[in-house]
């Protein structure tokens, strides 16, 4: 070849659609992928909903809508590390697999423990049960679907006898009187409620009723609201069963050949008359009259449940008292009707069908059913099988505190920010003597107690399945190449299970084995005990199962070959001993985190619209900070004014567990939170803030049947908290990181595209914090100050280039970094080239929310409240009109509850004529 001579290579590269699933909740959304192929190079494109997925018809909300945004390498966990250092694979799964050996021959199966997690797909699940329940010996393995969905297990099972759930997404589209209890649909489940929307708007008849102490933005859809005191919803479903018997509703006889326990569920409940539950539930009683009468003389009822309900000490009888109401009433088995319970993670069902939980084993057999406990011990070939249920979560962690549970891995989840009883939780994993992790991330509140830490593929790497809400299996795919060192999950864990001697047993080069071995598990000894049977699944090849299309179970196989979905329970019958379901006797009970006059304050906790959990994915994602920059506490306006309070004010809270540091956060103050209740985001963790570690306010109290806590209902006291002085400070990414994050006494962090703000606040008067401050700016910055009336403005700046901006006064200012939006916003300042405009104005700027056009609504086109409400009053009356002018809700939709609210809020303002002389 002539050296001379340029190559010219043709460009390969080539468009190319990859089906995946959302990896974020249980709506279980598919998701399109378009990628360009370069030879061997695979690059993410763009994303959008799969159209012919039938959880989402090609919709995504917007976290699905944003997942690439959070897919970069940035952050991620690349290398296994033994106490911080670097090691090879071969290094660390040796060790993780002495140390599981020498645990259980020092002190037996049940001293090692794992925690894993609703967001394992189905075979990295299984392989975690499989070398947990069969190999070691021992069931103590629980997962986060503890926290999540087990009263919502617990309740299934007591009334049907198996964990199915009976409805799917269409009934959602055929009732006739959705009632939403315990679940903010509009921001937790997005997709769904805009199915919902579409159906309401389809049949003007369908009703709508909310359950939920909070005003939400669930309500928007809402023909009625029940803002019930918080934990009282067994009273309120009592009443409902109470006046549908004394009215007469009730077909006893019917009922009684497909139910047993009618009457003692009845009896239990005959005190509960409209006033009772009026006084003890705290609603109006036309109000529940209205919606017993709805209940009652609906054709279709679908009650849709999730964590107002299960996370909750009582949460089973919570969803055995919705339960019972559906068979007392027959509203279930058929089309539009059914107790609807709604999975939060992506794979929380799966974890239920591969026995995720320390109480349940493989392939709904139950533990303590020796028959059970033979069979899958014999399908497995395995040396042991677990002889008792293990600990459930939060038990697991206090056995770890005392000493009993000496080693634990950790996988998917990030129990330090999601557990209740931090303290507790952090004294665990300080005395547990191995501490394995496993993540997707380098940082988060549990890796720092992790002394060996592996990376795991996430989300865009991964080949798996996941199950939906409504029991619909799809396929994860894996697009990407694992980056680095990072390996799937069930592959760590097998490379383990070899290394313990258990070689024939975790053999498996893809996942389709390990898919189809959990498939034939289903279908062994099943004897059409279980309704849980893949029979039809078994024997898929590689290319079958990659080019698998979204099936839901039940399934039965027709004589033709073909295979069928069956809708649970069409014919009444239930797979109990006797064939008929269980109407459960339940009465109301107090929470047991109760207020008293040091704690006077019920704390409830949910989600916020744009993050997911502890923000190691969403966190990514600057357009996912902006609908709301930092956690804050919601509180009634009253409460406020009694404290003394303004909005933005800090207080701390603190509880009967939460130790020393309280937690710190602005208010917020929303008249749709009852009074002497408060509500706070559950993203925000010690990552992000110096004082935002809720679950230390929780106490560990559980659910006696599921284990489940009580992470709706903390007792807390509030006050305000004094600081000196206030700021923002804002530094462009690439010093951001090196920098820290401890700028003042307190410290609250957002992501943006370019940088990172934090909103901080100081005991220590301006100047003296100045100086501190300007000790851990870099030396090698030219640094600008200003002074004004309330504060100074300082600006470093290095080649010239803007690289920190700080504002610092002696009044609470903007907690967020809006404000710099008319000057261009934070990302167009930082890495700015300097000129004498940037540097004026960065150093006049004042903060101050006046500047900004308010809170961010729409994050797909960033539109703020200000601009929305200036197209309200000139004119907009619709939802659309709002899209056509300002297009806010014209991609995910997310934002269109907020949409309505704010039309509907100034649609019902209604103005006085004034009198004139
Ligand atoms: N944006 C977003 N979506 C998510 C997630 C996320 O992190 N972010 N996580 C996913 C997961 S894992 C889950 S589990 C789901 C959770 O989905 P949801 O359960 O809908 O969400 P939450 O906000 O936890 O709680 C729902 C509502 O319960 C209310 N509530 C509190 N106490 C009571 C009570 O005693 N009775 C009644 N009736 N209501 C009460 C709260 O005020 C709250 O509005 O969301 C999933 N979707
Ligand atoms: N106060 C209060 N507490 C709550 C709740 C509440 O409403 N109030 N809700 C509870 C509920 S319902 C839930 S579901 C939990 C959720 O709480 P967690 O499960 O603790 O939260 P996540 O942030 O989802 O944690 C998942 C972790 O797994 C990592 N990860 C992501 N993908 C993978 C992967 O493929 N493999 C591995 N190995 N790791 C991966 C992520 O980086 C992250 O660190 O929180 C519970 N805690
Ligand atoms: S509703 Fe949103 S978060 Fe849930 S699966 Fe669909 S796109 Fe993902
Ligand atoms: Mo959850």
């Amino acid at each position: 070849m002539n050296m001379a001579t340029p190559t010219y290579q043709a460009n390969t590269s080539t468009e190319q659609l990859r089906q995946s699933t959302c990896p974020y909740c249980g709506v279980g959304c598919g998701v399109d992928i378009s990628c360009n192929v370069n030879g061997r190079v695979v690059s993410l494109d763009k994303i959008c909903g799969t159209p012919e997925h039938p959880a989402n018809h090609g919709r995504l909300c917007v976290k699905g809508t944003n997942l690439l945004e959070t897919n970069s390498l940035g952050g991620r966990l690349l290398h296994p590390t033994i106490a911080g250092e670097k090691v090879e694979w071969d290094t660390a799964t040796r060790l993780i697999a002495d140390k599981i050996t020498q645990t259980v021959a020092q002190y037996g199966a049940d001293a090692v423990a794992f925690y894993v997690s609703g967001q394992l797909l189905t075979e990295d699940y299984y392989i975690a049960n499989k070398l947990m329940k069969g190999f070691i010996g021992s069931a103590n393995i629980d997962t986060n679907s503890r926290l999540c969905m087990s009263s919502a297990v617990a309740a299934y099972k007591r009334a049907f006898g198996e964990d199915v759930v009976p409805c799917q997404y269409t009934d959602l589209e055929s009732t006739e009187l959705l009632v939403l209890t315990g679940s903010n649909t509009a921001w937790a489940h997005p997709v769904l409620f805009q199915r919902i929307q579409r159906a309401k708007l389809r049949n003007p008849n369908m009703k709508v009723v909310v359950l939920d102490p909070r005003k939400t933005e669930t309500c928007t859809l809402a023909d009625l609201h029940l803002p019930l005191k918080p934990g009282t919803d067994v009273a309120v479903f009592n009443g409902l069963l109470n006046f549908a018997h004394t009215n007469g509703s009730i077909d006893a006889n019917r009922v009684h050949t497909f139910a047993d326990g009618l009457d003692d569920a009845v009896a239990a409940a005959n005190d509960m008359d409209i006033d009772s539950v009026s006084q003890y539930s705290d609603v109006n009683a036309n109000d529940l009259l209205t919606f017993y009468r709805w209940f009652c003389d609906a054709e279709r009822v679908i009650t849709f449940y999730s964590m107002g309900i299960n996370q909750s000490a009582f949460g089973v009888d919570k969803a055995n008292a919705i339960i019972n109401c559906h068979l007392a009433l027959e509203q279930i088995g058929r089309e539009g009707a059914g107790p609807f319970s709604i999975t939060g993670q992506p794979n929380a069902m799966g974890g239920r069908e591969v026995g995720g939980l320390a109480n349940m084993l493989s392939a709904h057999r139950d533990i303590e059913n020796p028959k059970h406990r033979d069979s899958v011990k014999s399908f497995w070939n395995a040396p042991h099988i677990c002889e008792h249920q293990g600990l459930k979560a939060v038990d697991l962690f206090d056995a770890m505190a005392s000493g009993k549970v000496k080693f634990v891995w950790i996988m998917g989840t990030n129990p330090v920010v999601s557990m209740p009883h931090r303290e507790q939780v952090e004294n665990a994993l300080r005395r547990c003597e191995t501490v394995v992790v496993s993540d997707i991330v380098n940082k988060n509140d549990t890796l720092d107690f992790a002394h060996i830490a592996l990376p795991a593929t996430g989300w865009s790497e991964k080949d798996g399945m996941v199950t939906n809400s409504e029991r619909r299996m799809s396929r994860q795919r894996g697009i990407l190449p694992p980056p680095k060192e990072a390996r799937h999950d069930w592959q760590i864990m097998c490379d383990v299970a070899k290394k313990m001697g258990f070689e024939d047993a975790f053999d498996y080069s893809h996942p389709y084995q390990i898919f189809d071995e959990f498939a034939r598990l289903t279908a062994y000894e099943n004897d059409d005990e279980k309704l849980l049977n893949l029979a039809a699944l078994v024997g898929m090849t590689q290319q079958e199962y990659d080019n698998f299309s979204p099936v839901q179970w039940p399934l039965e196989r027709r004589s033709d070959g073909s295979v069928q979905t069956i809708r649970p329970f069409t014919s009444l019958t239930f797979p109990t001993d006797n064939g008929k379901a269980k109407c459960i006797a339940v009465t109301p009970q107090l929470p047991q985190q109760v207020t008293t006059a040091s704690f006077p304050f019920v704390l409830n906790s949910g989600r916020s619209r744009d993050h997911w959990h502890t923000m190691t994915r969403t966190g990514k994602a600057a357009k996912l900070h902006a609908h709301m920059p930092h956690a804050s506490v919601s509180m009634h306006p009253m409460d406020a004014q009694a404290l003394q309070l303004s909005s933005k004010a800090y207080v701390s809270l603190s509880s009967e567990v939460s130790g020393e540091t309280p937690c710190i956060f602005p208010v917020s103050i929303d008249e749709g939170i009852r009074r002497g209740e408060l509500f706070i985001p559950i993203h925000w963790s010690g990552v992000w803030g110096s004082h935002s570690k809720l679950a230390k306010l929780y106490a560990p109290a559980t659910d006696a049947i599921s284990g489940q806590p009580e992470l709706k209902h903390a007792a807390v006291n509030v006050v305000p908290t004094s600081f000196k002085s206030f700021g923002q400070v804002c530094i462009r990414e690439q010093d951001a990181q090196r920098l820290g994050d401890s700028w003042g006494d307190y410290w609250a962090k957002t992501q943006t595209a370019h940088g990172v703000s934090w909103s901080v606040a100081s005991h220590l008067d301006i100047s003296q914090w100045l100086s501190h401050l300007l000790t851990r700016l870099p030396k090698d910055w030219v640094i600008y100050q200003h002074k004004n009336t309330s504060g100074v403005c300082l600006v470093g700046v290095h080649n010239d280039t803007v690289c920190a901006f700080v504002s610092l006064g002696q009044v609470c200012p903007s907690q967020s970094p809006d404000w710099l939006l008319p000057m261009g916003g934070i990302d167009s300042l930082l890495n700015s080239a300097l000129t004498n405009d940037t540097l004026s104005n960065l150093l006049h700027g004042r903060v101050d929310d006046a500047f900004t056009k308010g809170a961010q609504v729409c994050s797909c086109f960033n539109v703020r409240e200000k601009t929305i409400s200036e197209a309200i009053e000139a004119g907009c009356q619709t939802v659309d009109e709002l899209g056509e002018r300002l297009k806010c809700g014209t991609n995910c939709g997310s934002c269109k509850p907020r949409l309505s609210e704010m039309l509907n809020a100034f649609a019902s303002l209604e103005i006085p004529s004034v009198e004139t002389a």
